[in-house]
């Protein structure tokens, strides 16, 4: 293994309002792969493990106030540090399943009032995702999900700004998932997209840069 031949993996991003299961249908997605014998790691953003993480993980709960074109560009910077790391495991044939990606950093600042192509250039470059899959449900129906923490963010009223923001954001990449479905079946539908996206990978498609 490890040449240059051989097949890459799959980025494969989820993308969503807050409760709409990203995080668990991230890590089923996961445990899925391994099963069948894929290379496959889940990652998130933000990464708060790192030093910029921990920057932005303070801001989110409200340990430390930030402008906002500042905490835009620290959750960029986020991503950046992680990306030889992202390319290096894509070309070593691990798929990448990430749990909230540029879009959110684009939807969330853009619905703050922040211009969203100022929001977009910074994401310039970055590896693009095969697949973006959206978990699509009403803000209201998230909301009555419960489990909104005290983090920054987590209130009906931003989540319907943000929803809109998600939606200008919308390409060919995208596929619009009906979050509000027993989780069973969304696991299943997720399952079948995913295998059918890590195939086409394999045979030769290459990874592209945003925003393409
Ligand atoms: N968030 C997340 C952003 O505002 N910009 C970003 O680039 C990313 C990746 O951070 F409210 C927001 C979205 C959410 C918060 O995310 C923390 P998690 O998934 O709840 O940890
Ligand atoms: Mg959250």
């Amino acid at each position: 293994g490890g040449g240059s031949n051989d097949p890459r993996g799959a980025l494969i991003v989820l993308e969503g309002l807050d409760r709409s299961g990203k995080s668990s249908q991230s890590a089923r997605l996961v445990s899925y792969l391994e099963g069948i014998g894929h290379s496959a790691e889940l990652w998130r953003f933000p990464d708060r493990t790192t030093s910029v993480g921990q920057m932005i993980s303070a801001y989110l709960s409200n340990e430390s106030q930030l402008d906002d074109h500042t905490i835009h560009l620290l959750f960029s910077a986020n991503r950046w540090e992680k990306r030889s790391l992202m390319e290096t495991k894509l070309k070593s044939g691990t798929t990448l399943i990430v749990d909230r990606y540029s879009y959110s950093g684009v939807a969330f600042s853009a619905a703050k009032g922040l211009d969203l192509h100022w929001c977009k250039a910074p994401e310039f470059g970055l590896p693009a995702p095969d697949l973006v899959l959206y978990l699509d449900i009403p803000p209201e129906k998230a909301a009555e999900r419960g489990g909104y923490g005290d983090e920054r963010y987590e209130q009906l009223e931003f989540q319907k700004k943000v929803a809109e923001c998600y939606h200008a954001l919308r390409d060919s990449s995208w596929k619009i998932i009906d979050a509000c479905r027993p989780m069973e079946e969304i696991e299943k539908q997720l399952q079948g997209i995913v295998l059918d996206n890590i195939v086409a990978c394999k045979v030769g498609k290459p990874i592209s840069q945003l925003w393409s």
